[in-house]
């Protein structure tokens, strides 16, 4: 049988960070209740026949990768926070990371490996079942279905993205531009993390998404603001803090680093980073690391937030909808100046 369900509330009120503000008892209960729920229904779906072995096998590799981390919060929707697992269980493989919210990588355990391929494609169709299950009659059904397979795919899109400018990058580190990066992003991060859940909840209160107009580009805006600091985080903060070692460096991504690094560096630099950029080796890293900080990226970076933010500010301003501009804000509140 499946682990029991007090074992993974355990979990879950554990893993799961309650922001500033909010009413924690009766905030974590709620959500807590829900993901113990779900995940129950999600592993004794009878219509699929599984063996008990299964059952504990789907039960394990959700609550390994679906509970956990800021997201939790700020995604407000355990559908999110699935699209959330499938995409960063995956996002590990490819990166060839070792370690997630504080514990390894769920394709690092021996006895998952690229097995885990499968489990986030499960996590995936899932979604599309929950959607089914508890929408279907809804008049917003299609808009929701057709919501959550766009994203999916722009999602798929901007990984695939991030994966063919790390190969041309490698081939020569100058075809790296803020341009790539943002389109990059955009799709790989902001439309999942970001446009997603709002455009959800638009639709789920009744609402018509083309008529709240410059609202995705917000969103858009936010989420390229939220992957620059992931890239900052990734280099410059404690592993201990984000629950992730970085490996941007040794990857060779076109991160948000790298692209003001080439902005500002003079001959010398550059061709320190020509020569020790996505090498694996800690000597190599050190080299890259030592050069950013010469070239002062953290107060770069630090500036760039303060732009970042008020940009964001004026623009949320500027919708016509007052929850809509809560929710923006509040959004914004919970990413600035950010540390994990
Ligand atoms: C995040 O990119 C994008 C997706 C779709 C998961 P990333 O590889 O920088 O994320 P992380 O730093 O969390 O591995
Ligand atoms: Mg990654
Ligand atoms: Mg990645
Ligand atoms: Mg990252």
């Amino acid at each position: 049988a499946p682990p029991p369900a007090a074992k993974c509330s355990a979990m879950m009120q554990k893993r799961c960070r309650v922001p500033e503000g909010a009413d924690v008892g009766d905030y974590r209960e709620r959500f807590v209740r829900a993901y113990d729920r779900l995940r129950d229904e999600l592993v004794a779906d009878d219509s699929c026949e599984l063996t008990d072995e299964a059952k504990r096998w789907v039960a394990q590799m959700i609550d390994y990768n679906v509970p956990g981390g800021e997201e939790a919060y700020i995604r407000f929707s355990l559908g999110s926070c699935i699209f959330q697992a499938c995409a960063l269980l995956l996002d590990d493989i490819m990166d060839d990371s070792h370690t997630r919210r504080d514990q390894i990588c769920w394709y690092k355990k021996p006895e998952v490996g690229l097995t885990g391929i499968n489990d986030g494609i499960l996590l995936k169709c899932h979604i599309a079942r929950l959607i089914k299950k508890y929408f279907r009659e809804k008049p917003y059904y299609i808009d929701i279905s057709e919501l959550w397979n766009e994203i999916a795919l722009q999602t798929s899109l901007g990984q695939m993205l991030d994966l063919i400018s790390t190969h041309n990058g490698a081939d020569n580190l100058a075809k790296y531009s803020i341009e790539g990066y943002r389109r990059i992003v955009k799709y790989k991060t902001s439309y999942y993390s970001f446009y997603l859940p709002v455009a959800c909840a638009l639709l789920l209160s009744g609402a018509q998404l083309d008529s709240f107009s410059g609202l995705r580009d917000i969103l858009v805006e936010m989420g390229i603001y939220f992957q620059a600091q992931d890239d900052y985080l990734d280099c410059f903060a404690d592993p201990n803090t984000i629950g992730k070692i970085g490996t941007d460096i040794e990857d060779h991504k076109c991160s948000w680093l790298i692209v003001q690094a080439l902005g500002h560096a003079d001959r010398n630099q550059i061709e320190v980073l020509h020569n020790y950029y996505g090498k694996k080796d800690t000597n190599s890293v050190s080299k890259v690391k030592s050069t950013y900080s010469a070239l002062d990226l953290k107060d770069i970076f630090s500036e760039f937030e303060d732009r970042a933010y008020k940009h964001l500010v004026t623009s949320i301003e500027a919708q016509q909808d007052r929850a809509v501009q809560e929710i923006l804000k509040s959004f914004l509140k919970k990413i600035h100046r950010r540390k994990k």
